[in-house]
């Protein structure tokens, strides 16, 4: 249900249930995770590219398996937050390598909301984001309440979670959302030269970098520039640092190692 494949130092996940628009069942929850931390123990993989198959990018949970109409116990969503999508999140946003997020199609509900917790993230300029849990009476969750709230600020991040109505992926860049809307045929290969380019560059430099940027939605200026100086502290004696510098006074392309 996800597809891996290391190349170049970049791990591409493709989300691989089309037929479902890539919507998450517990299978594709655990393929998923146990990338994600392999990415997280593997020093040979310095990028992940997150991405799905088929026309869609993912349509969050999969709605499918458990039918109401069945009758059976209530379900406790909180308990599918906990187990699958929270430590998903967590995964993501902790892994000290850039997480860059190709949205091939529509990303709707948790899809969404999974995709904008990403690093980079382009789109292709036909894909929708649907914060669609308004229509089947949910809250939005995988970090949505909080990431979009920071990124749009109240009003938008109502408007958007209240109604349900599909974000067109150039708006979605025009208000920050995502990095680019890019032309449907060129997403992969941008997003995969992006990939690439990152994951050649100083992973330990860019790790702290996604680092202190998530920390500053939470700390004073104070804090922060004690962070700075802790994490510079930390890159100043990478050996990615050197090199850079070096190949600076040499005047040619550094050669990251990614330590
Ligand atoms: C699907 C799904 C889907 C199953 C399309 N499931 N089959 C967390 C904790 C626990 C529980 C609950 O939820 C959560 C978080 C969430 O993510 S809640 C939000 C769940 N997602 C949605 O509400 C979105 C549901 N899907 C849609 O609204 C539409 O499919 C969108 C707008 C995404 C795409 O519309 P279309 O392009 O018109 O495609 P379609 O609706 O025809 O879908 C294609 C197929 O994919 C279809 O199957 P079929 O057998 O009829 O061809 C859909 O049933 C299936 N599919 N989403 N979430």
């Amino acid at each position: 249900t996800v597809l891996a494949a290391l190349e170049s130092g970049v791990l591409k996940l493709t989300l691989n249930r089309p037929d479902k628009l890539n919507s998450f069942n517990e299978e594709m929850h655990v393929a998923l995770r146990v990338q994600l931390e392999r990415a997280h123990r593997e020093d040979a993989i310095r990028a992940v590219l997150l991405t799905g198959a088929g026309r869609g990018f993912c349509a969050g949970q999969d709605l499918g398996n458990r039918d109401p109409r069945k009758g059976g116990p209530k379900p406790d969503l909180g308990h599918t937050l906990q187990t699958y999508y929270n430590p998903l999140l967590r995964l993501i946003r902790s892994l000290d390598k850039p997480v860059i997020c190709a949205v091939n199609g529509v990303a709707a509900g948790a899809g969404a909301n999974i995709a904008i917790a990403c690093d980079i993230v382009l789109a292709a300029r036909s894909a929708k984001f649907i914060q669609a849990f308004a229509k089947i009476g949910l809250i939005p969750d995988a970090g949505g309440s909080w990431s979009l709230t920071r990124i749009l600020g109240e009003p938008r991040a109502k408007a958007l979670t209240l109604t349900a109505e599909p974000l067109p992926a150039e708006t979605a860049a025009e208000w920050g959302l995502i990095w680019k809307a890019v032309e449907d045929d060129a997403l992969m290969n941008e997003a995969t030269s992006l990939a690439e380019k990152l994951a050649a560059g100083p992973t330990l430099g860019l790790g702290l970098t996604k680092r202190l940027i998530q920390e500053a939605a939470t700390n004073d200026l104070d804090s922060q520039l004690d962070r700075e100086r802790d994490c510079q502290r930390e890159a100043g004696l990478s050996e990615d640092y050197a090199e850079g510098v070096t190949a600076f006074l040499e005047k040619r392309e550094a050669e990251f190692r990614g330590r």
